[in-house]
């Protein structure tokens, strides 16, 4: 072992915080559980930011300490992309070409990885990849795929749990001609919902305290923002729902009850629209949301909420003015069937909390090979320590059966997925074939505490 790897294991092993430098006091709020902290309601909302858009050609990517206000005023420390917590949204249309330089301005090792986004091995950020303090690394790569949400965030052996969590994260939208015949609400009905939650230390900095079951702050944070608020039209919202949490699955509801409209997941547009009551999202998994707001009156409020941790995540407040009506299609995409395997070609155990296979991840160990254009069946299976978000880097792939736990598939999972939520006792089989690039890519577990303890493994696609 050497000693970045000793260093690694120490900084793994304790709370990490940001230090003290930007040291403000927490606020009464905060320090007494506030609305956030203890469940519903709640006395201060603070205006629900939308992170800036930058196009596919983005000279720099840094990656670097910031002081950020969460919307209560305080400056708190964070890690962020060019000085942005979450990091910029990046807009760009299939075709284009992504070119941008990464640069490490933190104190460890760190690479971004392009989490939805088929990429060559070059470009996909995986752990082989990461780069060193002061260094920085290279990207260009063509979008290959179809309209959808993706998600980037850094992606070094070992470190990743720890770097989301202190801020490093954004969204990634790709658009496509198919989703724009569609006519979706735009421009200010279309918002992003970047969902994570978060913990601070004494002087209000992001704090990074893991424990056995991962990393659960104790309030929620969206887009940036404690307690954020956005005032709507008597209209229809696409919201682009994004779990940036470590370890924390957000089970949606709104606070009424009302139906949401699903159109879209990991892969982009669903084949139909899905209509719930509430949807449980995994870490890493995606969703695009219609929401109605045409009965909500003026200053009439309703929250997305999730129920699990009764939580408020974002308050709407009507505003009173005309929005836009929209109602999707009852085909929103003809996506193609994909046949394969009734049989597992391979199967993958998600054991405890660091191991695939009985294996920890080692960086210089293959463990599998896959060839090229071969449609396989994947099975993931585990005996307990779930929720396991299964991830795969340089595909996506269809959900085609859940047996055991919850015993059956939700529409939201249709279509195309790059990450499936595997629960207790719950055997997950998925359709999967390569066929954008050969090379070295990773199957992980998106709870960020079991991949930064090695649930993860190595493939070839051949
Ligand atoms: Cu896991």
């Amino acid at each position: 072992m050497n000693s970045q790897w000793t260093r690694r294991e120490v900084l793994r092993a304790g709370a990490v915080a940001l230090g003290a430098a930007a040291a403000s006091p927490i606020s009464n709020a905060m320090m007494h559980g506030g609305a956030s902290g203890g469940g519903w309601g709640g006395e201060d909302w603070y205006p629900l930011p939308v992170p800036d858009e930058v196009p596919a050609n983005l000279p720099y990517l840094d990656c670097a300490p910031a002081l950020v206000n969460l919307g209560d005023g305080q400056s708190r420390r964070v890690l962020a992309y060019n000085g942005q917590f979450p990091g910029p949204t990046w807009v760009a249309r299939t075709g284009d070409t992504v070119t941008t330089t990464l640069r490490n301005g933190l104190a460890s090792p760190t690479i971004t990885h392009w989490h939805g986004l088929l990429v060559d091995f070059a470009n996909d950020g995986g752990p082989l990849l990461e780069i060193e303090p002061g260094e920085s690394y290279a990207y260009s790569f063509p979008i290959v795929q179809r309209a959808g949400l993706n998600f980037y965030h850094p992606h070094p052996h070992m470190l990743t749990g720890e770097q989301v969590c202190l801020g490093l994260a954004g969204a990634f939208i790709v658009r496509d001609s198919e989703e724009d015949a569609l006519g979706l609400p735009s421009g200010p009905y279309e918002v992003p919902l970047i969902l994570r939650d978060a913990s601070f230390d004494s002087a209000g900095n992001l704090l990074y305290n893991p424990t056995m079951s991962g990393f659960k702050g104790k309030f929620p944070i969206v887009n940036g923002t404690l307690k954020p608020m956005l005032n709507v039209d008597r209209g229809v919202y696409r919201f682009r729902v994004l779990n940036g949490a470590n370890a924390r699955p957000f089970r949606l509801a709104m606070s009424n009850g009302m139906a949401m409209t699903i159109i879209g997941n990991d892969g982009g547009l669903l084949p139909s629209p899905v209509t719930v009551t509430e949807v449980l999202l995994g870490m890493g998994e995606r969703l695009d949301v219609l929401v109605d707001f045409r009965s909500l009156s003026t200053a009439q409020s309703i929250t997305l909420r999730c129920l699990d941790a009764r939580w408020d995540l974002v308050k709407f407040v009507g505003s009173g003015q005309a929005g836009v009506s929209y109602s999707p299609p009852s085909v929103l995409s003809n996506i193609a069937a994909l046949s394969g395997p009734a049989q597992p070609t391979r199967t993958f155990t998600f054991d405890g909390m660091s191991r695939i296979n009985g294996q920890q991840y080692d960086p210089n160990r293959l463990d599998f090979t896959v060839p090229f254009g071969v449609t396989e069946r994947w099975r993931f299976k585990t005996g307990g320590n779930a929720p396991h978000p299964v991830h795969v880097h340089g595909a996506h792939f269809k959900v085609v059966s859940r047996t055991g736990g919850r015993g059956r598939l939700y529409g939201w999972e249709g279509g195309w997925k790059d990450t499936v939520l595997l629960g207790d006792r719950e055997t997950v089989d998925v359709l999967i074939r390569f066929e954008a690039y050969r090379g070295a890519y990773v199957i992980h577990c998106h709870q960020l505490e079991h991949e930064s303890m090695g649930m993860m493994q190595n493939f070839r696609v051949v």
